[in-house]
């Protein structure tokens, strides 16, 4: 292989369409995962995860000879930190498999290279970093460009967003700002916004806290609206028709690897003012409770009307419409709570983004609606929309699918 320019270490969600992309602008990206599963898999032109364009454009990167993907990384001149930022117990966040990654390319570091993390991070990570690689190679000191660079993309339309949407720089001098504007300018079409690494951090734990607080927002109406007999779905296009006013959408409850997670890294770290945020996280959580309680009773019910056991369809596990992707999913927390209730009922479980699952046994979205007596939606998948209602079926539409346009 040629000398790679870049060397991405994380080729997950964020981290294989960045590389596609770069080695679509003809640079060298050497890509770097734990996981030989997945170096093998991209290395044979293919893709471990679901989205859309993303599977051509690893394919040309490959055939190509512009990606190349290995459990290890080399020498190049520009790295990429794309790795997990998960929470531990007690909502604190992890930042180790960061620093595991900057750990395994000290040893390649040398003179002008380019450091950047993407990872969600809390605040201080870049400078803590940037601390552990100085302390291990004091010789490089000041003479790297260390930045930090949020990825803002949804998942579902990673391909265009990665390179239609702005993006916030911050180094942590002014020199590696610069530096990272450099890089990031060839290949994203959206403007960059310069800025330091703390500001860029806290940029985009605000982002998905925000959207997070939106949400909660959303789901409480949807609680009370549940109690004041009043359609929520109606309620919020009538409220949205105010110039000033733009509720989003209640549902299941928020899941996800971002917006479930990245609140709680504010609330760890600020918790005496961190109020709103952190009771949106509450808010949010107990919504996916509140829908497993709603099954339950519809259960019962069912079972005192009609002197039976009901069979029950459980419509979708993954954490938003039409992805494959179950990671913090409201939906799956929901079934694995109905199950844990289960007394002799019929359960359908239903993903049809997935085709197997090693807990859960997957049915057929027509013949688990066709069969159950109480069907529950959980995800507004785009195959559900068409299903024909039948005056028979208990229906609990978590996320609206019933009253979208
Ligand atoms: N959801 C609702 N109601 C809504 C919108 C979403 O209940 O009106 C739920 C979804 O069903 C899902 C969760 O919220 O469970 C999150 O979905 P999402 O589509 O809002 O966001 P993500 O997690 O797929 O992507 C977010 C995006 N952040 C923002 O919109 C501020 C994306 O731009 C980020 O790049 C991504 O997080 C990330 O990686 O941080």
């Amino acid at each position: 292989m040629n000398k790679p320019e870049v060397v991405m270490i994380g080729l997950g969600y964020i981290g294989l369409p960045t590389a596609a992309l770069i080695a679509q602008n003809k640079t060298h990206v050497h890509g770097v995962d734990i996981n030989p599963k997945v170096v093998e898999t991209i290395n044979a032109g293919k893709i471990h995860i679901i989205e859309p364009e993303l599977d051509t454009a690893v394919a040309n990167a490959v055939k190509e000879g512009y990606l190349k993907a290995s459990i290890t990384p080399i020498m190049a001149s520009t790295y990429l930190i794309v790795v997990p930022t998960p929470f531990k117990a007690k909502n604190e966040p992890d930042t180790s498999f960061v620093e595991a990654a900057t750990r395994a390319i000290l040893p390649l570091l040398k003179p002008e290279d380019l450091y950047i993390i993407e990872s969600t991070s809390p605040v201080g990570t870049t400078e803590k970093m940037m601390h552990l690689i100085y302390s291990e190679r004091p010789e490089l000191k000041g003479q790297l460009h260390i930045a930090y660079c949020p990825e803002r993309v949804l998942p579902g339309n990673v391909m265009y967003e990665l390179v239609h949407n702005d993006r916030v720089i911050g180094g942590v001098d002014v020199k590696a700002t610069e530096k990272a504007m450099a890089f990031y300018q060839q290949f994203i079409k959206g403007s960059l916004h310069k800025t330091n690494a703390r500001t860029a951090e806290m940029c985009k734990l605000v982002e998905n806290s925000s959207r997070d607080v939106q949400i909660a927002f959303a789901n409480e109406l949807s609680l009370i609206c549940d109690k004041a007999d009043i359609n929520v779905w109606e309620l919020i296009k009538l409220a949205n028709k105010h110039p000033r006013v733009n509720i989003l959408q209640p549902g299941c409850g928020v899941g996800g690897h971002c917006i479930a997670v990245d609140p709680y890294f504010i609330v760890s770290d600020y918790p005496m003012e961190s109020k709103i945020i952190g009771t949106a996280r509450e808010v949010n959580n107990y919504k996916s409770f509140w829908c497993a309680e709603k099954v339950q009773t519809a259960k019962l019910e069912f079972e005192l009307k009609h002197g039976r056991k009901p069979s029950i369809a459980l419509m979708g596990l993954a954490f938003k419409p039409n992805i494959d992707d179950l990671r913090e999913s409201p939906a799956k927390y929901i079934t694995q709570k109905v199950l844990q209730n289960a007394n002799n009922e019929e359960y359908f479980i239903v993903e049809p983004n997935i085709t197997e699952h090693k807990v859960f046994k997957i049915t057929n979205y027509k013949e688990a609606f066709e069969k159950a007596d109480i069907i529950a939606f959980l995800v507004a998948h785009k195959e559900f929309k068409n299903l024909k209602l039948k005056e028979n079926k208990v229906v609990l539409d978590f996320c609206g699918i019933l009253n979208q346009n």
